[in-house]
């Protein structure tokens, strides 16, 4: 098969990579457009005859729509993906989220090629601590950013290609991910490389947040399971019963890098900050079968800060200008 899969340089998207490399015979293209996000080194090693790269835009419709003819399948990471950049600015969100995702519906339809979507659960808003209800595939949408609310506007775009047009798409819905070549904006990397710098780590608030954790290779299986035998037109949840408190995770990491848990300080909360993100990813392992690897957080957790120890020169350009601006934001 071949395989065009945009924002294959950033985290997700690149790790989904590395596990179509190694675990099918598929072809990749990856279309990404390299913004502060992507980063071609997260692609390094991998073998030239099966992974071309290909610099471009999702909103350039011209590129978009002769990619989409090679392709048998897409798969849409691409995308501005952080919260905090979203309440700073949200204009390149509308831009990519949006605009983005409508480019590859129409070439998508014009060419009629198979289109799996990759968005997240922040859609359906947030859930209270003590909610025995998880998200489930009917749960309302109800986003809180302006990232969530874009994301939210590109699946209503998905579901409305495939309904109208007769698309043929799938979406799936994820949980938090954690793992390698992940952005040393977001969360655990960003404590994982403060801590490797001497830098204590930023909790947000109390830190009483819930997330969801997933490793990134298992959110790929689930996608090349959605690929395989999911039914067009459906959505599917990802997650992998990884609920922790962000206060749990920052002592965690301090724990595993020899550093006392206490050793973290409290910032300024996020605003409109999301309280806890719970899946229920019942659908997809009962109707395809499909479970995930990677039970134990703490053991992904002291994988992950191996990896960053390792491969400080993948970060390290990005830590200070990150550091900077969150100094700016009082975090
Ligand atoms: P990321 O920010 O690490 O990577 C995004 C990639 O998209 C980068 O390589 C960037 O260069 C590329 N890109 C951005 N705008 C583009 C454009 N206009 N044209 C082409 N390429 C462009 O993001 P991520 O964390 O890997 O997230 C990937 C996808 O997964 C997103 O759609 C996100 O909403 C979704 N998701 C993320 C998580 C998570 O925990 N990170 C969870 C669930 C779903
Ligand atoms: O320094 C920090 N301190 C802190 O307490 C940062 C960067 C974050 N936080 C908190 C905010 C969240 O409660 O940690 C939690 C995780 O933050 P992020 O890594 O920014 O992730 P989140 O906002 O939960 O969104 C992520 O998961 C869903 C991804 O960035 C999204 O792309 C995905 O859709």
């Amino acid at each position: 098969m071949r395989l065009l899969v945009t924002g294959g340089a950033g985290f997700i998207g690149s790790n989904f990579v590395h596990h179509v490399v190694a675990h099918t015979d598929d072809h990749v293209t990856v279309l990404d457009a390299l913004t502060y996000a992507g980063n071609r080194a997260s692609l390094a090693g991998l073998p030239s005859e099966r992974v071309e790269f290909v610099h471009g835009d999702i909103t350039d419709a011209a590129l978009v729509s002769g990619l989409f003819a090679e392709a048998d399948a897409v798969v849409h990471y691409a995308a501005e993906s952080h919260n905090d950049n979203s309440l700073h600015d949200p204009r390149p969100f509308l831009d990519t989220n949006i605009v983005g995702t409508y480019t590859l519906l129409e070439a998508a339809r014009r060419h009629d090629v198979r289109f799996h979507h990759i968005s997240t659960d922040e859609v359906y808003g947030d859930l209270e601590l003590d909610d025995p209800e998880r998200f489930t595939e009917s749960t309302p949408y109800n986003p809180s950013s302006p990232y969530s609310s874009t994301k939210a506007g590109s699946d209503l775009l998905v579901r409305a290609w495939a309904r109208s047009f007769g698309v043929r798409a799938t979406i799936s819905n994820c949980s938090n991910n954690y793992g390698p070549y992940q952005h040393v904006e977001k969360f655990i990397p960003r404590q994982i490389t403060n801590v490797i710098r001497g830098i204590r780590p930023r909790l947000y608030g109390e830190g009483r947040n819930v997330r969801d954790w997933i490793h990134a290779d298992d959110h790929s299986s689930a996608v090349l399971t959605i690929l395989d035998r999911g039914r067009i037109g459906e959505t599917y949840l990802i997650g992998a019963d990884g609920e922790r408190s962000n206060r749990d995770v920052v002592e965690r990491i301090l724990t595993l890098m020899g550093e006392p848990a206490g050793a973290y300080d409290h910032v300024m909360d996020r605003a409109g900050h999301d309280l806890r993100y719970a899946i229920d990813s019942t659908k997809l392992r009962t109707e395809l079968g499909w479970a995930p690897r990677f039970s134990d957080f703490e053991a992904g957790l002291a994988a992950t800060i191996a990896w960053y120890r390792a491969n400080e020169s993948w970060w390290a350009p990005s830590k200070a200008g990150v550091e900077a601006f969150y100094a700016g934001k009082g975090q």
